[in-house]
């Protein structure tokens, strides 16, 4: 996942923040910067009790820092380029006023960041499209071929959505478009997370994302998610100890960290499912995208495990939870055989049956 925004938004201290890296001090560096984030999941944690792991490992999302202004970025070739590789975007959108830090734009005034910056990342891919378009014409004009007229028709759809200024990811495509566009790893096609970084006065309005998102009408939008956080709050929360913390937290008037919730919601805005392994060695979250089988679940442990699939046995987490012990649910009649086109869903802990 992309973190993008402006400049001064909130970037760099939201990314240090999820991934618990430890401050960059070569302040202004140019380059991104990759992190790994663990998914918080209180299935696993309740797993992990129930069977006493030497080991728990959650699953995890990569994150990617952007230097500057997504605006100068999305303008840049190489940069830009680096950028399409990622499968989501998190847009880091300042809520917060700070006279001690300038804001790019004067005034803080999320609904018009969120404007701009999608403005600039959909005429970045208007300007993909162009080019493309004119190879297609002079192609087409030699030859007729119809796999190139069904780009060409696909792209020319494409165009028409940007040039009224609608982002790609709330259009509607058949499979077969969809996939005729995603290697141009369009910026308006990808998944969009608008994070809202709150002042420190902001911080207990646990309400402020779902407020700003039926405001600013995001809330109908296809592929798009807001959560809201406080950057300040969150980074000198990671400094506490746990209980320091949940005293922290309370002066706030909140439970928990929202760092939990914007990687949840990260992680679901992907369209990512977790299926759990569980063993007196390890317990654990493995990542699928929906509608995997179980087969394709077999491949993400060890392609042997894959290689030589027998059967899944497979309980879903309440009915494991409910039955106490992998065997009650055995004889519950809650854990099934499964084969290898069975589509795995979220929450279920599956052993795979295999040879070799
Ligand atoms: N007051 C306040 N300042 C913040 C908040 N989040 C970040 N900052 C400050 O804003 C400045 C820019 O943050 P940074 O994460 O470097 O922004 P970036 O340019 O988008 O990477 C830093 O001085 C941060 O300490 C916040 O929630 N409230
Ligand atoms: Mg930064």
């Amino acid at each position: 996942m992309g973190i993008v925004g402006l400049r001064q938004a909130g970037k760099t201290t939201l990314f240090e923040i999820v991934t618990r890296l430890p401050a960059d001090l070569s302040s202004g560096r140019a380059e991104m910067r990759v992190g790994v984030a663990q998914v918080p999941d209180t299935r696993l944690d309740r797993l992990a009790e129930m069977f006493h792991p030497l080991k728990t490992v959650y699953a995890s999302i990569e994150y990617v820092d952007t230097p500057g202004s997504v605006i100068a970025l999305a303008r840049s070739g190489s940069q830009a380029a680096a950028l399409r590789e990622v499968d989501a975007l998190a847009h880091v959108v300042r809520a917060f006023h700070d006279p001690a830090v300038p804001h790019e734009a004067g005034a803080e005034d999320p609904r018009r960041d969120i404007e701009n910056v999608e403005l600039e990342l959909m005429l970045s891919d208007l300007a993909v499209i162009e080019k493309r378009l004119e190879r297609l014409d002079k192609d087409l004009k030699k030859q007729k071929n119809p796999m190139l007229e069904k780009e060409r028709a696909a792209l020319e759809k494409a165009r028409h959505a940007l040039e009224q200024q609608q982002p790609l990811r709330e259009l509607e495509f058949s499979e077969e478009d969809e996939r005729l566009l995603r290697g141009f790893t369009f910026f308006s096609l990808k998944p969009m997370l608008y994070v809202l970084n709150l002042a420190e006065t902001d911080a207990g309005r646990t309400e402020a994302a779902e407020d700003f998102a039926r405001q600013a009408g995001l809330r109908e939008r296809n592929r798009t998610a807001v959560t809201a956080i406080c950057g300040k709050v969150e980074a000198e929360l990671a400094e506490l100890k746990d209980e320091e913390a949940v005293e922290f937290l309370a002066s706030y008037g909140l439970k928990e960290s929202a760092v939990t919730r914007l990687i949840r919601a990260s992680y679901r805005l992907l369209g990512m499912i977790s299926f759990f392994t569980v063993g007196e060695d390890e317990c654990r979250a493995w990542t699928l995208r929906e509608g995997q089988t179980a087969l394709e679940a077999a491949g993400e442990i060890h392609s042997d495990i894959q290689k030589g699939f027998i059967r899944a046995e497979v309980v879903r987490y309440d009915d494991l939870i409910a039955a106490g012990s992998l065997a009650e649910a055995r004889h519950r009649g809650t854990l099934r055989l499964e084969g290898k086109d069975y589509l795995v869903r979220d929450g279920e802990i599956v052993h795979f049956r295999h040879s070799g």
